[in-house]
């Protein structure tokens, strides 16, 4: 068993004073920052938008952040601008122990197709990359911690299980938005997974 860590989008944006605040979002960092020092292999998610973006809600006329639209992928929340490529809202926290990782993975940056998994686009068919760098790695099994538990945390690790990963996701080290009983529905779907919460 070869086992990687996997850190979903600790960034400003996601932290208290961010553009898609995460309540208490800041407050996993010192004890994902301890965690990785258990891991040979620590990957770091960054959702990297750029600007107008299609996930925006500022990008229909008329809509409002946290309505749903129907996209050619889906259904899509529209969120407040968030994450725009090079703002610090993008960056990471300052004191995430992002020197500790071999590799970021970006996404989001599709202007048409949002991505909240790290290993598929919203689509569910174009990949990030993650899924060939794990297993180049040898990499069998999956800790995810970050933000937000509901949504990135959620989608990354229902398609990590479904590659084959053994996932685990530490909920102590996630935080989540919980939109119209978001929280509960990706607790469901990631034990029906097979994600092991804990
Ligand atoms: C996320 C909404 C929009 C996340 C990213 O990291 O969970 N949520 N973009
Ligand atoms: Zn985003």
């Amino acid at each position: 068993m070869t086992q990687a860590l996997v850190v979903i989008d600790v960034q400003n944006g996601f932290c208290p004073g961010g553009n898609l605040a995460v309540p208490e979002g800041d407050a996993i960092v010192p004890g994902i920052n301890t965690l990785m020092d258990d891991f040979r292999h620590v990957i770091l998610t960054q959702d990297w938008h750029p600007a107008g973006h299609s996930s925006f809600a500022s990008s229909h006329p008329g809509r409002a952040p946290y309505e749903v639209i129907e996209m050619p992928y889906g259904p899509q929340v529209l969120w407040p601008d968030h994450c725009i490529q090079g703002t610090a809202d993008a960056a990471f926290h300052p004191d995430l122990a992002v020197d500790r990782a071999r590799a970021i993975i970006r996404k989001g940056m599709n202007p048409a197709i949002d991505s909240y998994s790290a290993f598929f686009e919203n689509d569910h068919e174009t990949p990030t990359g993650l899924e060939g760098l794990l297993r180049t790695l040898g990499v069998t099994d999956l800790t995810m911690v970050g933000l937000a538990l509901d949504f990135c945390v959620n989608f990354s690790a229902v398609d990590a299980a479904q590659a084959g990963f053994g996932v685990t996701v530490r909920e102590d080290l996630s935080r989540a938005i919980d939109l119209d009983g978001s929280l509960a529905a990706a607790r469901d779907g990631m034990r029906t997974a097979g994600v092991t919460l804990a």
